[in-house]
């Protein structure tokens, strides 16, 4: 996912799986910047610290420090396991799930948003509910795990890059919340906004590290897209808390989209009468669309989308390519909510 930067402008409609993956992501970039950087040897990496600032610094030693970072510490959830949406195939790893991460808030390659969001603070976090709705409010930490009982939900994650994870959510239905504050008659979409902090977002503080994405980061959904029960607003995953590269403490996941529409790290939900705008729309109207529904028929301007790499033990090579399905496999449960729309104008 990127937004087209003049190096990879040439490669057209090559599939994904047959590139490197730093091609398909800027993020050649700023392997490359580390690369040099390594390559100046450690003078050469202090006089380059030298003109950055202070924070931007404090990123760059991290990556070259050999100091274990101390981790996140995530809580173990009380959640059932209903047998609704249930997919017949293996889970990701979680050690994959954790550290192959798209969050630009925390840099725009894989490994970045495990090795700058470790000392991301969700405590306190306040989400809030407004716009078109009876009752507005704001949820605080623990509201967001104790207010509605919590159950897992394993969905397969299809990144718009062409590879998906199978990842065990804790979580449940957005339409739950959307219930509690209560939709006016007038309301038709649900606008969603990530937490805008650039203290703790260097992607947020330096343009060229957050990938060009005019921050906060926001995404939306039509009113029926919303109220479907798979969309689910996800607290936790393989049992605990989420961790912060995955969007702690509160995220979207709506599986029949590609990934991008999942938002994390959310501080707003507003009701509104009209479609909200959404980052990756506004970076690049022509590749990310309001919908963005997974369909293997309508390809990326610059790659194929009738395949995808299936994530599992060996990582990003090794991983199995797999037919992409219509509304990646979630087709029963909203279909329905297509009808007479045309996918390809509407993607
Ligand atoms: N705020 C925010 N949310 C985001 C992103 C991001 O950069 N910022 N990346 C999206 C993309 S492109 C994907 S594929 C998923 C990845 O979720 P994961 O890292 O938990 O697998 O998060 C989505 N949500
Ligand atoms: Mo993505």
């Amino acid at each position: 996912m990127s937004q087209k930067p003049s190096f990879i402008r040439g490669i057209k409609k090559t599939a994904t799986w047959a590139l490197p993956d730093n091609q398909v992501t800027p993020e050649a970039v700023f392997n490359d910047r580390r690369t040099i950087i390594k390559a100046l040897g450690f003078g050469g990496l202090g006089a380059l610290g030298a003109s950055l600032s202070p924070s931007a610094q404090a990123g760059l030693f991290d990556v070259f420090s050999d100091k274990p970072k101390a981790e996140f510490i995530r809580r173990p959830l009380d959640f059932s396991r209903p047998h609704a949406f249930m997919l017949e195939t293996e889970l990701t790893p979680e050690d994959k799930v954790t550290r192959h991460n798209n969050f630009y808030e925390f840099g725009t390659s894989k490994q970045d948003p495990f090795e700058n969001a470790q000392q991301f603070k969700v405590e306190p976090w306040t989400l809030t509910l407004d716009g078109l709705v009876d009752k507005p409010m704001t949820l605080d930490f623990d509201d967001l795990t104790q207010l509605f009982p919590l159950e897992e939900r394993t969905y397969r994650l299809r990144c718009v890059e062409a590879w998906s994870m199978v990842i065990p959510w804790v979580g449940f239905s957005l339409a739950y919340l959307l219930a509690k504050v209560g939709v006016k008659g007038s309301a038709t979409h649900v606008a969603f906004e990530t937490l805008y902090d650039p203290k703790q977002m260097p992607g947020q503080k330096n343009r060229l590290m957050g990938g060009g994405i005019h921050y906060p980061y926001v995404e939306g959904l039509t009113l029926a897209e919303a109220m479907n029960p798979l969309s689910l607003i996800a607290v936790g995953l393989y049992g605990k808390t989420l961790p912060p590269q995955n969007g702690a403490p509160i995220r979207l996941v709506v599986p029949w989209k590609y990934g991008f529409k999942s938002i994390k790290s959310i501080s707003r939900i507003r009701l509104l009468d009209r479609e909200p705008p959404t980052s990756w729309n506004q970076l690049a109207a022509n590749e990310y669309g309001f919908y963005a529904n997974v369909n293997p028929n309508v390809d990326h301007p610059r790659w194929s989308q009738a395949s995808e790499r299936s994530i599992g033990e060996g990582g990003l090579f090794s991983a199995k390519r797999i037919a992409t399905q219509m509304f990646n496999g979630y087709g029963d449960e909203v279909a329905h909510l297509y009808k007479g729309m045309d996918l390809r104008a509407f993607y």
